[in-house]
């Protein structure tokens, strides 16, 4: 089963409703379609979403990084050995979202070759995933609106609530203006993705006290070593490492020296081979776990899927899964069903996208489609 063939094609779609956040704005999905494709004509596919701001790569240097330092390394190699692989790339540093694609399309590989969808291959917990959805910035009015919107159409009553703006009291409103509207019975959380300064994390932590919210993520930046330890010691709800936390070994430091309480772990950087790392890491030192969203599409949001219902730690909570409905469009032949609030881990084996090649031809930037 040697892997032939590295496809990494640039495409973009537009935003139904561009998704703004504290530490960037998302207005289009330009983002990388990847196909490996082994000698017994069995091809994995992955979605990389770049992410300037969280991680520093572009479109532009995805494609350039697989084409130029990926693709070589993994042609002649047999997919079904992941180790041997991951150890390859590891002498590249970074390029989280690159790696985790190439891991993600390896996995669909070896679930088609043995006829079993990823979910089972990871544990086979659940056979559906229950569903969060993010809520970016907007007027507390329009952000509550959404929110009714999706919990009415779809079940939804987890939500993420992007914060990290000034004033403060933007945010505290939004927080307010959701908990008074959708009840106690809806489960919310904060993201700030490192906007706000430890202490002003820590004026909002004090101000959102009564709001029962279930966690806090990247409430300042990490590396505000000593803020950030002293608002994760006196903060009720858990404080959440996301993007301080986009590898294992990150995600040790932060949860062993009080910089977080909580992980947040997503397959757009991680794969599902680091993803299954951290989630046992979670579960090891006794802290919650969360599967996030990287504004994925349809297909990276169905690799989550797999993730979120195939281990038991990651079920524990609504993983982040519909935020693809900000789309106009997506490559996916098949639609996602969110009913319940839940979605079902797809049967297929793989991964279980299958690819409507005339929207790639449609959308693709590169210009090599038919
Ligand atoms: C999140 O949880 O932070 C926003 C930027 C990014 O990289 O991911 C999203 C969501
Ligand atoms: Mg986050």
């Amino acid at each position: 089963m040697k892997i032939d063939a590295v496809e990494a094609i640039p495409y973009r779609i537009s935003m139904r409703k561009p998704l703004h956040f504290a530490s960037g704005e998302v207005h289009h999905v330009d983002h990388v379609l990847l196909r490996i494709r082994t000698t017994d004509g069995i091809t994995g596919v992955a979605d990389l979403p770049p992410r300037p701001y969280t991680y520093g790569d572009t479109q532009q240097s995805i494609v350039a990084n697989v084409e130029s330092v990926f693709a070589p390394l993994l042609i002649g190699q047999d997919a079904r050995d992941r180790s041997r692989i991951h150890a390859a790339m590891h002498r590249t540093v970074g390029n989280v979202v690159a790696k985790a694609g190439i891991d993600v399309a390896l996995w669909d590989i070896l679930g088609q070759a043995v006829g079993q969808p990823v979910f089972r291959l990871l544990g086979g917990f659940a056979d559906s995933a229950r569903c969060a959805h993010m809520v970016g910035f907007a007027d507390p009015q329009a952000m509550v609106d959404e929110a009714l919107g999706f919990r009415d159409r779809y079940g939804i009553t987890t939500f993420k609530i992007k914060v990290g703006r000034r004033p403060l009291h933007l945010d505290i409103d939004a927080a307010r203006a959701l908990r008074a509207s959708l009840g106690p019975e809806a489960s919310l959380y904060l993201d700030a993705n490192r906007g706000w300064t430890a202490t002003e994390a820590m004026r909002v932590l004090g101000a959102v006290e009564d709001l029962d919210l279930l966690f806090f993520e990247e409430p300042c930046d990490a590396a505000e070593i000593m803020g950030r330890r002293r608002i994760t010691a006196h903060s009720r709800m858990p404080i959440m490492a996301d993007e301080s936390a986009p590898t294992l070994a990150d995600a040790a430091r932060e949860l062993t020296t009080g910089g977080a309480s909580a992980l947040s772990v997503k397959v757009a950087r991680q794969g599902f081979t680091q993803a299954q790392k951290a989630l046992a890491l979670a579960e090891g030192l006794g802290v919650d776990a969360m599967i996030g969203n990287q504004i994925d599409s349809q297909i990276g949001s169905t690799a989550s899927i797999h993730l979120a219902a195939g281990i038991e730690h990651a079920a524990r909570h609504a993983a982040e899964l519909s935020n693809y409905l900000d789309m106009t469009d997506g490559l996916a032949v098949e639609p996602l069903v969110i009913a319940d609030g839940r979605i079902a881990a797809p049967e297929t084996p793989g991964v279980g996208v299958a690819i409507d090649e005339d929207k790639l031809n449609r959308y693709r930037l590169d210009g090599k489609g038919a």
